[in-house]
């Protein structure tokens, strides 16, 4: 059998939207998890920049747009996230780069800032998200990685209410399609519900999540306020419930996955580290 390899950062919320997708799709990859900026030798081998990247043969896919769709052409008839007629397909796929534009967007920013703003907070993040262990190498590498972040992102305080506006907005106008189907299109669970629920996982952090739900990052107060008010809307409840009800992972849940990717991610970054040191 040919081969599939995924290269992520494990936590990112493009990431796990490439993820979800295989997995419901049965297909058998492995997953080959780096920390941010240590993915980018990885990325790059492969002529790509951001992660998520799928390679499968010789074909390589660098945007979790594609690497759904091809996903989904391998997945057998009972378990496809596009519905069959056209037009459901049309607005499935409209959903789908709507929320990759606005959704994915806002919600890592507004998720960087809350957790790097602060010095001591970005402190614990880069120790907890990043491995690194020691209190002296977090002071040093937190400014640095927030620095970089802040920069490639945009990231500020007034960037993140103007985020946060546009994804309130965003879940009231999804709320009546959610209302009166049940679920974003076709009455069922489709890629329209796969993305909503997985880019918005950096503001709900649901428990199903395969990584964050080991992580164990407590939120700062701020966005655990946001969180918990946007879990209480409709759109919110409903991406809490499809991550309860279709989160199926390839195989039966395994204990530590997350941890396990995270600790390979903190081997190949220590590796970099001393290559480049
Ligand atoms: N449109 C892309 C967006 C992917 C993306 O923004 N990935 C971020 C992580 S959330 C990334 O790799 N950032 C690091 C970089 O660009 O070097 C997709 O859907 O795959």
């Amino acid at each position: 059998m040919i081969p599939v390899r995924l290269i992520t950062i494990p936590f990112s919320h493009y990431c796990e939207k490439a993820r979800w997708a295989l997995d419901a799709a049965g297909v058998d990859y492995r997953e080959e998890p780096h920390p941010p900026l240590a993915h980018l030798p990885a990325t790059r081998a492969v002529g790509g920049r951001s992660v998520p990247v799928l390679v499968h043969g010789e074909h390589v896919f660098r945007d979790s747009t594609d690497i759904v769709r091809h996903a989904d052409d391998l997945a057998p008839p009972d378990r496809h996230l596009f519905p069959a007629e056209a037009e459901a397909r049309t607005r499935v796929l409209a959903i789908e780069d709507e929320l990759d534009e606005t959704l994915g967007v806002d919600a890592r920013l507004i998720s960087y800032w809350h957790h790097l703003a602060d010095a001591e907070r970005a402190r614990a993040f880069v120790g907890r998200m990043m491995g690194v262990r020691s209190r002296i190498a977090q002071r040093l590498v937190a400014p640095l990685f927030r620095a970089l972040i802040f920069r490639r992102y945009e990231v500020s305080g007034a960037a993140a209410r103007r985020a946060e506006a546009r994804v309130r907005s965003t879940f009231a106008r999804l709320r009546d399609a959610i209302e009166t189907e049940g679920y974003l299109v076709a009455g069922r669970f489709t890629l329209a519900d796969l993305t909503l629920a997985s880019l918005a996982t950096p503001l709900l952090a649901p428990p199903e999540h395969p990584i964050m739900g080991q992580l164990q990052l407590s939120p700062p107060p701020e966005l655990a306020a946001l969180r918990a008010d946007l879990s209480a809307t409709p759109a919110g409840r409903h991406i809490l419930r499809v991550y309860r009800d279709h989160r199926r992972l390839r195989s039966a849940p395994r204990e530590g996955v997350g941890k396990r990717l995270l600790i390979d991610g903190q081997q190949r970054l220590t590796t970099l580290m001393i290559r480049r040191g």
